[in-house]
């Protein structure tokens, strides 16, 4: 059934796209049902172009599910990569804005606002077309797109691409919305971080909110109104595509009691020994290849075992509650799948879910709220006063869990959210429904990019990017899946196309297997770095000395990549004094210093004897 399906809505789709606009044009559609009811397939029978949902993770790590190694519970989201498939080699951005500025465009940060976050725009960036911090107006939307194309378009959750009227994600092509405007909050309540911005923005349809809904949780509620968005319009024969932008699991780890304690005493054990398991799992399930080492432990980072029990169990209870978040989204997707599968829509839907950027290893909460005796430290020391751990989860409480755990969620990546080591730009991707022609539950390594999306849901809506009609909009910068998904091709991508990056200053590019990094020091070496990704994807080894030519080449992609996207180099940025102010780098020697590493001594076991009387 579901292959039939599959196949009669891959090969109409453009076709029934057209021809179900045209019937409706002309009112006809009813008609035609009621006089051919008895025995030519109706119009309501006719295949119908699949519904898409997009379900991103905010701050969600490439290992966290278990589908891609991890520990944490998530059937639902692992049910849709047992019927779909999996993608171990697709990139995002390093954080939230610039990421859903591409999968909403399609086009570079640097040309379509987000050439920097809207908090940390540089001097010389400021007033420079592409910089705005929001979604500029020069691109032409997904939704805007889609909508145009006969669906409906639904978002929940996040948004983060402006704040103004002719910013929000009503103005940018959602028909339905209940969204967070800022990049981040309680999930309880409307109380944001700083004094400068005391409280979240929501929208709902375009308005914006006084206040929120009775018994809002942001995850619980995000799914309750886009399954009351699905259900207003059921059976009018539109296709829908539904953004679910959810806030979890950022910072901070708002979670309702009864998730809070699923992991009882698991992670007491330490980081490492988390890292170790998954990457062995993600070995045996074919996410990563036979042999690939885990990152270093971040320098700065304690190896567990030094540290006392009672701190591995207080550290430990950070990694249980992000797990509870996980579970919680998960149950909550779930939700939305089941009355999928009630009204009959699930087999007629294509789901995309990923990350938005690598997890949070930085201290968000002591970037944000600043100097101790300043304005916004006050605001967040009144506001964000629950530090009792057994308040953690509650309203004003305020839990991140830092570089290690954060290590944890992207084994066995490199570095976190922020930076562009592959820790903070790959995720991990599972497609699955009517378009999807590979094995299910297959795994698939081709190289893959966020602003892919555009074209992809685009072909499957039957329709194009408008460039011929429209010529000043900005060029697109993915490519369709169309070819991977059908099982066509492993890649959409040949060895000479490459992807790159710009953001807070640090670059990187990725062509082949190869990849070329430049970040500040100590987070790099404030030079370009190169890593063959393919073997060692945990950027151990800089290849740059042995490899000259291939540096250069790849510097010739980076230098025609500034070019056509008018990328300008900040002239400040949110880590300047790093060199200064982190812990510099020392050469970590095994089992140095020796007095902590050495254990009990265990003498054979042929020379005990018990004490002569
Ligand atoms: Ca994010």
């Amino acid at each position: 059934m579901e292959t039939v399906l599959a196949r009669l809505t891959c090969a109409t789709a453009g076709k029934s796209g057209k021809r179900h606009g045209l019937l409706t044009m002309l009112g006809v559609a009813g008609m035609f049902a009621a006089l051919a009811a008895p025995a030519i397939v109706s119009a309501a029978d006719a295949p119908r172009r699949p519904n898409i949902v997009i379900i991103l993770g905010d701050d969600l790590g490439y290992a966290d599910m278990g589908s891609f190694g991890g520990e944490i519970k998530t059937p639902n989201l692992d049910s849709l990569a047992k019927d779909g498939v999996r993608f171990t080699n697709f990139y995002t951005h390093a954080s939230c804005s610039p990421t859903r500025s591409m999968l909403l465009s399609g086009v570079d940060t640097h040309l379509n606002g987000l050439g920097n976050m809207n908090e940390w725009i540089a001097p010389n960036q400021a007033g420079v077309p592409g910089y705005e911090g929001n979604l500029n107006h020069r691109v032409a939307t997904l939704p805007q797109l889609l909508k145009g194309a006969g669906y409906h378009t639904y978002m929940a959750g996040k948004w983060h691409l402006g704040k103004a009227p002719d910013q929000i994600p009503a103005a940018r092509g959602f028909e339905r919305d209940f969204s967070l405007l800022d990049g981040g909050g309680s999930y309880w309540n409307m109380m944001n971080i700083t004094a400068t911005v005391p409280q979240s923005l929501y929208t709902e349809d375009g308005r914006y909110l006084t206040k929120l809904p009775e018994d809002y949780y942001a995850t619980k509620t995000y799914t309750d109104k886009l399954i009351g968005f699905i259900d207003a319009n059921r059976g009018d024969g539109k296709p829908f595509f539904a953004y679910v932008a959810h806030q979890a699991p950022h910072e901070p780890f708002h979670l309702p009691k009864e998730w809070r304690n699923r992991h009882d005493r698991e992670y007491d054990k330490g980081w490492d020994a988390v890292r170790q398991e998954r990457l062995k799992r993600q070995v045996e399930m074919g996410i990563m290849p036979a042999g690939t080492e885990l990152a270093e432990r971040m320098w700065f980072v304690p190896d567990p075992i030094v540290l006392a029990p009672a701190s591995r169990y207080i550290l430990g209870k950070k990694m249980e509650l992000y797990a509870g978040m996980v579970e919680n989204m998960d149950h909550h997707v779930g939700r939305l799948i089941e009355h999928l599968k009630k009204i009959g829509e699930y087999e007629n839907t294509i789901f995309v879910v990923f990350g938005d950027n690598g997890a949070e290893g930085s201290d968000l909460f002591g970037m944000i709220a600043g100097t101790p005796g300043s304005r916004d430290n006050l605001f967040a020391a009144i506001n964000w006063s629950q530090t009792h751990p057994n308040a953690w989860g509650d309203p004003e409480s305020w839990v991140g869990y830092g570089p290690m755990w954060a290590q944890v969620s992207m084994t066995p990546f490199s570095q976190f959210k922020g930076w562009l080591a592959e820790g903070g730009i790959r995720n991990a991707l599972i497609v699955s429904g009517p378009n999807v022609k590979r094995p299910a539950g297959s795994i698939n390594h081709g190289l893959m990019h966020v602003a892919d999306l555009m074209p992809t849901l685009l072909e499957v809506a039957g329709t194009s990017y408008p460039k011929a009609s429209q010529p000043d909009l900005p060029p697109l910068i993915g490519k369709s899946w169309g070819p991977v998904l059908a099982g066509k091709a492993d890649s959409v991508r040949t060895e000479q196309d490459y992807l790159a990056w710009e953001v807070f200053g640090s670059r990187a590019v990725r062509q082949g297997d190869w990849k070329l990094r430049w970040q500040i020091k100590p987070y790099g070496k404030s030079d370009w770095e190169l890593f063959n990704v393919a073997a060692d994807p945990a950027e151990r080894k800089d290849l740059a000395a042995q490899h000259p030519d291939k540096v250069k080449a790849m510097l010739a992609a980076w230098e025609s990549y500034v070019k056509a996207n008018n990328v300008i180099l900040p002239s400040r940025g949110p880590f300047d004094t790093l060199e200064k102010d982190m812990p510099q780098r020392v050469t970590v020697y095994p089992g140095f210093p020796p007095l902590i590493y050495q254990r009990q001594f265990v003498p054979p076991k042929e020379m005990l004897a018990e004490p002569k009387p």
